[in-house]
């Protein structure tokens, strides 16, 4: 594979560009692999990166029932953050964060990561007191947040109405090194890196069936046929319960529409990522001008990728409230994802009971952020059977009531 670099962008331009060569490649399935990842969403992509980059695990194929990065990594609002309460959430989401600011670099592909600062809005009491000791925890976890004044807010984000009319804003946790990326550059990336690497992308290919011997993975069935494997990665978001159930077993979660929406572009007018979870409604511009408006989570279970009509009315009455020059702006598109919630908002990052079956799954509705840490953490805990990163997010947690409660954190309402 070329590298990408100014030199090739000028080498192509002198020969009208027909050295381009495809990014990845489509081949037919093989009849066996040592690992098998189901999903190739962000996350199951970057487990197959890191299991080839750190650990030399190559024989891998990643198997996609439409395209990849199609799933709920093409279809987010692309907030990066780690400002996270507990520990173990701190730990991984600093650390994909981290991974974030030179992965451009490390995948020689322009993930147009921008660091330009994300703030929740404090606009009670109670939020004020919750943000105020997330503040606190970060600065002992090494995340760099600090909780601002109304006025702060304000210098930051002048189109911001801090006066109310409902909620007034009376501070915000911010997170300078916080911000956003191009998702499906973020799949792009990582699929070029591991077809670079040998590992089989392999789209259109629906997993249908898991098969097992004495309580072991054998392999999968796929509308592409069977394909035998020494490993199997999940990591299928919203459909997780469905997997787990072709291979025996059951998770605790349960699989919900979120939507988002965008509007027409406009002049540049916002430099930060603004989430208000009071009034409930996140915003942030993207470098096309669209303001980027993020919903909430439909009250009810389902598998639809569209979320409730009502979620839109509110989504924007809340953001009026908040931004009121937005009020005029015509809103172009509104699509939805199916996110996978646990009980305490914070992911799996699991063996099963099916042993060579590992899950990744429960990122519900802030699993961009992490795709690189757990991407890091998922291919140790596959390759070794043991992960630091992974360690908190095991399935047994919820036999043993060792929950990481993240529902403050998650930054949208559910
Ligand atoms: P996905 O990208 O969904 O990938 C899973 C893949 O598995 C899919 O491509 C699917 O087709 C495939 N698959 C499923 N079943 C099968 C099968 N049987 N065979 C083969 N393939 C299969 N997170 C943030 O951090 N910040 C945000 O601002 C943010 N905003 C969001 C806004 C919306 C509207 C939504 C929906 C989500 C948002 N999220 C956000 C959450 C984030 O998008 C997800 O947590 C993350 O993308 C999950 O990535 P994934 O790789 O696990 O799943
Ligand atoms: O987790 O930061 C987040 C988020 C923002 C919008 C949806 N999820």
């Amino acid at each position: 594979m070329s590298r990408y670099s100014v030199f090739a962008v000028a080498r192509e331009a002198f020969r009208n560009h027909t050295g381009w060569q495809r990014a990845w490649r489509s081949p037919e399935p093989k009849r066996r692999y040592d690992v098998v990842i189901v999903g190739a969403g962000g996350h199951g992509l970057a487990t197959a990166y890191y299991l080839g980059k750190n650990h030399g695990i190559r024989n891998v194929a990643v198997i996609e029932k439409g395209w990849l990065g199609g799933g709920n990594t093409g279809r987010n609002t692309t907030i990066i953050r780690s400002n996270y309460l507990q520990d173990p959430s701190a730990a991984i989401y600093e650390k994909s964060r981290a991974l974030y600011e030179n992965l451009s670099q490390d995948l020689n592909y322009n993930v147009m990561f921008s660091p330009r600062g994300v703030m929740m809005l404090a606009q009670t009491e109670h939020e004020v007191r919750g943000y105020r000791r997330t503040a606190q925890a970060n600065a002992l976890q090494g995340v760099e947040t600090e909780f601002i004044t109304p006025e702060r807010v304000k210098e930051l984000c002048p189109i911001i109405e801090t006066r109310g009319p409902r909620y007034p804003v009376l501070g915000a946790l911010w997170q300078p090194r916080g911000g956003t990326a191009r998702h499906d550059a973020v799949a792009w990336g990582y699929a070029r890196k591991c077809s670079e690497m040998g590992m089989d992308i392999l789209q259109r290919c629906e997993v249908t069936g898991v098969t097992t011997e004495g309580g072991r993975v054998t392999g999968v069935t796929t509308t592409r046929g069977d394909i035998g494997c020494g490993k199997l990665g999940i990591v299928v978001a919203g459909h997780s319960g469905h997997l787990a159930a072709m291979a025996g077993f059951r998770l605790p979660i349960e699989s919900v529409a979120l939507q988002a929406l965008v509007s027409e572009p406009i002049k540049p007018c916002m430099d930060v990522v603004v989430m208000a979870n009071t009034v409930h409604g996140y915003m942030s511009q993207s470098d096309k001008g669209e303001m980027v408006i993020g919903g909430g989570a439909d009250g009810y279970n389902n598998y639809t990728q569209r979320g409730s009509f009502h979620h839109i009315e509110e989504t924007v009455r809340a953001l009026i409230e908040t931004f009121p020059m937005i009020s005029r702006l015509k809103m172009l598109r509104q699509w939805g994802g199916i996110v996978d919630m646990t009980g305490d908002r914070s992911p799996i990052l699991s063996k099963t009971p099916v042993e060579g079956i590992f899950i990744n799954c429960g990122w519900g509705t802030g699993g961009f952020k992490a795709i690189p840490g757990s991407g890091w953490g998922f291919a140790e805990l596959m390759a070794k059977g043991e992960s630091p990163l992974c360690a908190a997010f095991g399935l047994e947690r919820f036999r043993e009531g060792r929950f990481v409660d993240e529902s403050v954190a998650a930054g949208v309402a559910h």
